[in-house]
């Protein structure tokens, strides 16, 4: 994208409204604008993140054999009515009326509708077992919405479910989708620890919720250092990779067990603060049997499958991954989920030499690069590009230019080499 056509409406003053870093960064960076209270519009830049972040989330759960279907956002209230979730629900839930009088809702989370479907199509114990996922918005009229995308009221949210003809089914099902997050989270470039957590509002007795390490985080976390590695996903055996997971202490403070930390040696003791980005739940029969979905087994008996749901909230891992990457200048974006892989940044435009090596740059990297080809000064630029983040910086002046030299410099670490243009390009796409 030619960054003077582009909708990035980046700011230099600090939103007064933005409380924490990601916050301030979201709007700073251009990426989004709150609409109305906990409402987002998603600009171009920021969408791509929303975008990249979705497309991991969707091959993992694609890789772990879970299928991908789209139910709506509005569901009716007497679907609701059938598990006893409608007056349970509270203010929470957005009640819709329609020109009938018909009662809507915007979907706040799926576990009814999706029983709704199985309970439709599926009726014998030879059709399970069977896992889907859907990416949809969904609406929580949150008390205190804050915090940005953090906690939203309309937020976008991968949510999938699973359905076993036993407890020990469910329980394959369970520890699938625990090493499928732990692969979503190592490929989008952050760690997240599997904490036991409470299952609240979706009910049952076994969940983890996933948390991202920042200090701004909502829940106060404890963990065993062990977790600080960041390898678990490379563990082949799906058991032994529960195994450790579970038995490795990390637990939100309402979990928190202080005989089992006790056990943990003193230089291993972690305490801090997480962003929750994930939770898995286990339920059993829960909406099943309040639903009346059973499936006849072989012996001909009547078989109520095993559930569990499982969700990561694709929006509020746009704001939790800044908290996680960020400096005094800017965000730093991951690679595999940055708007744009590489900015160009042209220091004297409309220069003949500095032109020709952007206009080359920018035809070889594409859609992956940012070009800014507005007639800004060098400084303006630069805090830009550290402003939104992007992986690389190419930067071509007419002096390095002269010779067919770029600086590239990467931001994570601020490190700044000049090399001829072929190189900086072999090393951005490599
Ligand atoms: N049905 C289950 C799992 S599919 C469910 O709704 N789980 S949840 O309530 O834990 O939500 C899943 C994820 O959505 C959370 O881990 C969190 O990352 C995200 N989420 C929940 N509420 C909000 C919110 N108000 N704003 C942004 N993200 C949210």
């Amino acid at each position: 994208m030619r960054l003077s056509q582009s909708l990035i409406p980046t700011l230099k003053e600090i939103p007064a409204e933005a409380q924490i870093a990601s916050h301030r960064l979201m709007l700073r960076a251009g990426l989004v604008r709150q609409m109305a209270s906990g409402i987002y519009a998603w600009l171009p830049a920021g969408l791509r993140v929303l975008r990249r972040i979705e497309q991991i989330v969707r091959e993992e759960q694609d890789a772990a054999g879970v299928q991908e279907l789209l139910m709506p956002t509005i569901q009716s209230a007497d679907l609701w009515r059938e598990s006893g979730r409608y007056e349970a629900y509270g203010k929470e839930m957005l009640r819709i009326t329609d020109r009938h009088e018909r009662e809507l809702l915007f979907g706040p989370t799926n576990e009814e509708m999706i029983t709704a479907i199985m309970r439709d199509a599926v009726k014998s114990y030879r059709d399970l077992p069977q896992m889907l996922y859907h990416i949809q918005w969904k609406f929580r009229d949150e008390v205190r919405p804050r915090f940005g995308v953090l906690r939203g009221r309309e937020f976008l949210m991968k949510d999938a479910y699973s359905f076993d003809l036993d407890y020990e089914g469910a329980l394959i099902a369970y520890k699938k989708f625990m090493l499928a997050y732990m692969r979503t989270f190592q490929r989008i470039g952050i760690t997240a620890i599997p904490m036991r957590a409470d299952t609240g509002q979706i009910g049952g007795d076994l969940s983890h919720e996933f948390h991202i390490l920042a200090p701004t985080g909502e829940s106060g976390v404890f963990y065993d250092a062990a977790f600080e590695a960041g390898d678990a996903a490379g563990e082949t055996d799906i058991d032994a990779f529960y195994e450790k997971m579970t038995t490795i202490y990390a637990a939100t403070d309402e979990k928190h067990d202080l005989a089992a930390w006790g056990a943990v040696p003193e230089e291993r003791k972690r305490e801090g603060r997480g962003i929750e980005v994930g939770q898995i739940f286990y339920f059993g029969k829960k909406y099943s049997e309040t639903m009346g979905f059973s499936v006849i087994g072989k012996d001909g008996s009547r078989i109520f499958p095993e559930m569990g749901s499982y969700g990561i909230g694709v929006s509020r891992l746009v704001g939790a991954i800044i908290e996680a990457r960020h400096d005094e200048a800017g965000i730093i974006w991951p690679d595999a989920v940055a708007p744009f892989r590489a900015a160009i940044l042209n220091l004297r435009q409309g220069d003949a030499v500095t032109d020709k090596i952007c206009d080359e740059l920018y035809a070889r990297l594409g859609a992956d690069a940012l070009y800014d080809d507005r007639e800004e000064r060098a400084g303006a630029k630069f805090a830009e590009a550290d402003l939104m983040g992007h992986p690389w910086q190419i930067i071509v002046g007419p002096r390095g230019a002269a010779a067919g030299m770029v600086e590239l410099k990467r931001r994570a670490t601020g490190d700044r080499t000049e090399l001829p243009v072929e190189d900086a390009l072999a090393k951005v796409l490599g």
